[in-house]
């Protein structure tokens, strides 16, 4: 299950309460983070969100972000779901389409082909998108603070960001549910209510 939204959208913020739930019904889980989730790929994301790294090309951006996707499948994701245990990840693939594709300009066909490389068919099950007005979520990021790498770019960029995070969800309506982001904190948390009911209605837990 992966959590998607453009910056200050609050996914780390709902995760907490998605797995709370989620671990209430029984449900063995794990939270991740791309870019992140393992040693190496910890490393990756320090090296991508480093304003220090400023005007790094975006085809290194792309690289570097399936690398640390590849490391984290394979040492962390697959195994979990090996095992029966339920990973929610806060941003995957999608964010690289919104991103690298919509953000950066990178053509999606070129993103596709990495894609296929590391992930095969590989796609989350569920993916929820923190849909909300580009200054709404600024403001609630600059609120912590220093400003990482892809922070200091300009409303253009993330208004393309948001623009293919929505297309994406009209692409793949099976997969995404769209929450709107921009409500208080309570209103966010009563459309998971209704995402989460109607996933544990078709979930199985236990023997
Ligand atoms: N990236 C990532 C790519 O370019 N390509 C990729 O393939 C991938 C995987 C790091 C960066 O990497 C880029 C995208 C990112 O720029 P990140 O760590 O997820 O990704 O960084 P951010 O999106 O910057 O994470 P944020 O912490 O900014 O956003 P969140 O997690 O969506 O927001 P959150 O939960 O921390 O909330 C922000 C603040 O708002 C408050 C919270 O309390 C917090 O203070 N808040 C609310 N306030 C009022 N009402 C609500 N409803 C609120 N919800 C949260």
């Amino acid at each position: 299950m992966t959590f998607e939204g453009g910056e200050g959208a609050g996914k780390s913020t709902n995760l907490d309460y998605v797995r709370d739930r989620l671990e209430a019904a029984g449900i063995p889980l794990l939270l991740s983070r791309e870019p992140g989730g393992t040693a190496l790929g910890e490393q990756i994301r320090a090296l991508l969100l480093t304003p220090e790294n400023k005007g790094m090309s975006s085809d290194a951006e792309l690289l570097l972000m399936f690398a640390a996707r590849a490391e984290h499948l394979h040492k962390v994701i697959i195994p979990a779901l090996q095992r029966g245990t339920w990973v929610l990840c806060d941003r995957f693939t999608d964010a690289t389409y919104a991103y690298q594709g919509g953000g950066r300009g990178i053509p999606s066909e070129r993103i596709a082909v990495l894609e296929d490389w590391v992930q095969g068919g590989f796609q989350p099950d569920m993916t929820i998108l923190f849909d909300l007005p580009i200054d709404v979520g600024m403001q609630r990021a600059g609120q912590r603070g220093e400003l990482d790498r892809f922070e200091q770019e300009d409303v253009s960029f993330f208004e393309a960001v948001r623009a293919s995070y929505r297309e994406r969800a009209r692409q793949h309506p099976r997969r995404f549910r769209v929450v709107d982001a921009s409500l208080e904190l309570d209103a966010v948390r009563q459309q998971l209510d209704e995402i989460l009911d109607e996933l544990l209605a078709g979930t199985h837990v236990g023997p």
